[in-house]
């Protein structure tokens, strides 16, 4: 059965790889799955056939004949339940890579977004100077904690996983801020995310969207 997602048929990062269809892409990638892509534009995501697959009118979404599924994570797992490669076999091990991946998803990247939107959005505002500083500190807290536990290791918990698919996908957003460079273990864990030959076809196929040429397989 044709996998199909979706992706903005124009993403405002113009090709950075930040769109949420990349961790989609690359879960694909890495278990081997061939996947075609519906581009949508900005009026057709919030149009009665997109919002039939997804409620909130956004990318990515995901279609198996009649089987869809809107949310990236919930894309991710049922894409690392039904194919080898991204979860480990052992019950124990599986979990805790499933727990990575709700904590890249509601314990880190929250704070990384809030940092996204004062920047970009609320940069202009009177406060902005004020509140800056504390959604930057929020931010380095967490990044403090996570390169702790991750330490010396290539991935959070043994084998790549999902869980490390999707918290590399959170930390890339923050490569434009600079602050992923004040800790070393997490830019050397997201370069070692980026180096992966699956995460690099997700990468070059999305940008193909942009400059028209399709990469090479
Ligand atoms: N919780 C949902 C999920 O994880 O799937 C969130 C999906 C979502 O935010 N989708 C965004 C979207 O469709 C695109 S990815 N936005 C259009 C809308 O809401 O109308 C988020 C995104 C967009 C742009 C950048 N960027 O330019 O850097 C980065 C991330």
């Amino acid at each position: 059965m044709t996998i199909t997602i979706t992706a903005f048929e124009r993403s405002p990062d113009g090709g950075r790889g930040l769109a949420r269809d990349t961790r989609v892409r690359w879960a694909l990638e890495e278990v081997g799955q061939p996947y075609e892509v519906r581009l949508v534009s900005s009026p057709a995501m919030k149009g009665p056939a997109h919002l039939a697959l997804h409620p909130f009118g956004q990318i990515p979404t995901y279609e198996e004949g009649d089987f869809t599924l809107f949310e990236t994570g919930a894309i991710v797992f049922h894409i690392a339940e039904r194919h080898a490669g991204l979860l480990p076999d052992d019950a124990n091990a599986r979990a805790r890579a499933i727990t990575w991946m709700f904590a890249a998803l509601n314990t880190v990247e929250p704070q990384i977004r809030e940092l996204e939107t004062a920047g970009l959005l609320e940069g202009d505002k009177s406060w902005s100077d004020q509140r800056m500083p504390l959604v930057e500190e929020r931010v380095r807290y967490r990044l403090g904690q996570l390169s702790h536990r991750l330490g010396d290791a290539d991935w959070l918990d043994g084998a790549f996983s999902a869980g490390d698919l999707l918290m590399v996908s959170v930390l890339l957003r923050l490569k434009a801020s600079g602050i992923l460079n004040e800790y070393p273990k997490l830019s050397a864990y997201v370069a070692r995310g980026e180096s992966r030959p699956a995460y690099k076809r997700a990468f070059d196929a999305q940008l193909a969207v942009y400059t028209g040429k399709l990469p090479a397989r």
